[in-house]
């Protein structure tokens, strides 16, 4: 990776860990609870939400600074997701990130209630920000809840459950990760670029960069499930297979996901373009999104 890419997203990693772990262990939650929710925070996630959030604020004009809570908030209702997830009733996973799941290291119901604590505390996060007006807290707050709930993220989960072991079309994959991953992902260009000031003409070009971006990111998950390395991914390769998942290397095959997620990039860097937002770090990002090794 290039070494001025991998300073920025260091640099970024650490703003946003730094202010995860003060906002959540300054309150007053229940010990037990506060560990689980924690270890979860603290496993080593790649931050990529927040740090789109942060670079697309700056890209606009904005200070990173004003954008940390609601990145952080994205970042709690990323990890509640990921603690659901793992659970015997969903994906049954033992090891995300290389380490336990939170429902191994603690029990079901704890991890049930971190994720649940997660998800609140996130909204709780964005209406305690400093340095954002009443009227962005109800905009950002929102947009949030449509993007992360029954008309998101929870409903890209439900759906993708339902189509586990059946063929589906290459449509109805889109249709399920765009809500399942792409919804987040959208949710943190877009708020950046709220955030950071962009205009209602520079906003609607920038609704395909984030649209394109998280399907970006999800064809490079399936292609890493595949042919990825299992040390790098903190998780064996081939789950999707075993869980009778369908992806993009299932429908198009290794080559034509690639092709496909090229056309994409392109795509998105082109829409980037039209926002006039210069030669901003975004550009790089993509590149990272579709290019990722873990
Ligand atoms: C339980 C309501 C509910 C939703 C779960 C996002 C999700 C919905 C499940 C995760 C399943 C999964 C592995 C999806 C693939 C895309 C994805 C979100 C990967 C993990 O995101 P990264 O790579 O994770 O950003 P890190 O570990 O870096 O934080």
């Amino acid at each position: 990776m290039d070494q001025s890419l991998s300073l920025y997203l260091e640099k970024h990693q650490a703003l946003i860990n730094d202010y995860l772990e003060d906002y959540i262990t300054n309150k007053p939650i229940l010990p037990s609870l506060k560990t689980s929710m924690l270890y979860s925070i603290r496993a080593g996630g790649k931050r990529l939400r927040p740090i789109l959030m942060m670079a697309s604020c700056e890209a606009f004009g904005g200070k990173k600074k004003d954008v940390l809570p609601v990145a952080a908030a994205l970042e709690m209702i990323h990890t509640y997701s990921l603690i659901h997830d793992d659970l015997p009733a969903m994906d049954d996973d033992d090891l995300r990130r290389g380490q336990p799941t939170n429902h191994k290291k603690f029990d079901e119901a704890t991890a049930i209630l971190a994720g649940d604590a997660l998800l609140t505390l996130s909204f709780q996060a964005i209406m305690e920000a400093e340095g954002l007006s009443d009227k962005q807290k109800v905009h950002l707050v929102k947009k949030l809840s449509i993007a992360s709930g029954a008309l998101g993220m929870v409903a890209g989960q439900l759906m993708d459950m339902e189509s586990e072991g059946k063929e589906i079309p290459l449509e109805s994959l889109e249709k399920i990760h765009h809500l399942k991953t792409g919804r987040l992902i959208s949710f943190a260009l877009m708020s950046g670029a709220y955030i950071g000031g962009a205009n209602e003409r520079q906003h609607q070009s920038l609704v395909e960069t984030a649209d394109l971006l998280g399907i970006i990111f999800q064809i490079q998950d399936d292609i890493l499930d595949v042919s990825g390395n299992a040390a790098k991914l903190g998780k064996p390769v081939g789950s999707d297979t075993i869980n009778n998942k369908s992806t993009y290397p299932g429908i198009l095959g290794i080559e034509g996901s690639l092709k496909t997620k090229n056309i994409y990039v392109n795509r998105a860097k082109n829409s980037l373009r039209k926002a006039e937002v210069g030669n901003t770090m975004l550009f790089t990002l993509i590149d990272h999104l579709s290019d990722r090794d873990h």
